[in-house]
């Protein structure tokens, strides 16, 4: 079996399974290559309109590989090949949703902050563990946690490697939803079929305006919202959604 396995579930949703149960999904670089590639693949398809990631009831994934990592050395070719993988989801223009139960530790939740939504189950367990291995956070972690649980959160987590429960988390603004463990996936799937049945074009702008707003100033991010709020007034689906809603019936968007 593949590392990842890519099944249709719903009209333009695609999930993706990580597949390495004998290691709790731990990050190979193998197995990260496969999911850009098959990110890259999504991201430019038409007809894919919100992707999520999951893992196993065990694990969303444990971290990197840790046997890859104990024989890394300073000048190691891989630190560029895993940059570059980790690019394409972080470059991907559709919608991510992380589908997450059991472990979701240092590059597994490095993983689900790449993402947009993050569904948690609540017996999902959450850390970044570097820091007991002589490492630190190398996939956005310290970036990430910091914008979306500030400053004292963040480092009361990072500095020790505690692991955190998904409720938690959820306080933390580290997470989006809590849910049973049971109904994670069919939950991310729901959410993942609500956004595919919405104006691809509006959604794309959406989640471009929302990552690259916070790390402008805010005048220059309130123009780019203007901006490309105005650009949608370009869109066949801009008119069809006000029609539609003037008509009281369901729009029909194209993308267009
Ligand atoms: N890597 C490799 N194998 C792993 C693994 C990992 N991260 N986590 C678990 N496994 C393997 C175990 O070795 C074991 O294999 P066998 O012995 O059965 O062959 C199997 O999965 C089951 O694990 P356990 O027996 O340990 O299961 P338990 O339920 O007892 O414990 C656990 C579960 C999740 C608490 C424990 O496995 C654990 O602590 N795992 C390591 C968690 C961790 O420290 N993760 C952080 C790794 S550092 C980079 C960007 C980012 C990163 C790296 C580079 N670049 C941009 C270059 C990220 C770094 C990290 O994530």
């Amino acid at each position: 079996m593949p590392d990842i396995i890519s099944e249709p579930a719903g009209e333009g949703v695609i999930l993706l399974r990580l597949n390495r149960p004998e290691a709790l999904n731990a990050l190979s670089l193998s197995l990260r290559q496969l999911l850009a590639r098959h990110i890259n693949e999504l991201s430019t398809d038409d007809t894919t309109r919100c992707i999520v990631i999951t893992g196993n009831d065990k694990a969303f994934a444990a971290g990197a590989d840790i046997g890859e990592l104990s024989r890394r050395t300073v000048l190691d070719a891989d630190f560029e090949r895993s940059r570059v993988a980790w690019l394409a989801i972080e470059a991907c223009p559709k919608p991510i949703i992380a589908a997450v139960n059991g472990f979701a530790l240092g590059g597994g939740f490095e993983l689900a902050l790449h993402c947009d939504i993050i569904v948690a189950g609540e017996g999902a367990t959450i850390g970044q563990p570097e820091v007991r291995l002589g490492l630190m956070p190398g996939a956005g972690g310290t970036q990430r946690i910091v914008r979306a649980a500030g400053k004292f959160a963040a480092m009361r987590w990072l500095l020790t490697g505690d692991r955190i429960s998904a409720t938690e988390a959820l306080g933390l603004g580290l997470v989006s939803e809590v849910v049973p463990d049971q109904d994670v996936v069919a939950r991310a799937l729901a959410l993942a079929d609500k956004i595919a049945s919405l104006a691809p074009l509006a959604v794309r702008a959406i989640k471009e305006t929302v990552l690259l707003g916070p790390d402008a100033p805010l005048p220059v991010a309130l123009a780019l919202e203007r901006k490309t709020f105005q650009l949608l007034f370009a869109s066949e689906d801009r008119a069809e959604g006000t029609q539609a809603f003037i008509e009281r019936r369901q729009p029909q968007f194209k993308g267009k």
